[in-house]
């Protein structure tokens, strides 16, 4: 049987970037505190953390793409919050936020990580910001690391 090739979730060297949009705050800077928690419980250093502030989840792709193209990053997370019933160009930001921020994750080879939450309401909002369906910038910064783990791993 062949290797199995798996990243650990333990900090790896290197510093990580936290992108978030200020559009829905109230949702975005719970999604931010739990990035950060994750990261830290699993070993990051609180200076190794740094965060990047965009207007809205739209603007995350080019901010998300220059700061991995730093090479300054060993994981980028993207993170914001689209709610469809707040908007009409719901699916415009959606779309255009989900192809830019996985562009920038290929094309730069950093594992950049799509942490924005999507949903048809607030109190969807708000049930994946820290509720009952749990955190899900945690969840995000969880796979930064570890895809921030398992890359190196893969020799070109
Ligand atoms: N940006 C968000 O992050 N979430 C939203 O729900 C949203 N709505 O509802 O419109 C939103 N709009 C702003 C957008 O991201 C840009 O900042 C704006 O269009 C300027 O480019």
């Amino acid at each position: 049987m062949g290797r199995t090739f798996e990243g650990s979730l333990v900090s790896p060297k290197g510093r990580f970037a936290l992108c978030v949009a200020r559009f829905n705050a109230f949702i975005t800077e719970e999604l931010l505190s739990g990035a950060k928690d994750a990261l830290v419980r699993h070993g990051v250093a609180e200076d190794d953390v740094d965060v990047f502030r965009v207007p809205g989840t739209f603007e995350l792709p080019a901010v998300v793409r220059r700061v991995a193209d730093s090479g300054q990053y060993a994981g980028v997370v993207a993170l914001g919050a689209v709610i469809r019933g707040d908007t009409t160009h719901y699916d415009y930001v959606c779309n255009e936020a989900a192809k830019g921020i996985a562009a920038a994750g290929l094309q730069t080879g950093v594992p950049v990580i799509f942490g924005v939450v999507t949903t048809e309401n607030t109190e969807q909002a708000i049930a994946r910001a820290g509720g009952k369906s749990g955190n899900k910038g945690w969840d995000a910064a969880m796979t930064a690391l570890e895809m921030a783990n398992l890359l190196p791993q893969i020799k070109a």
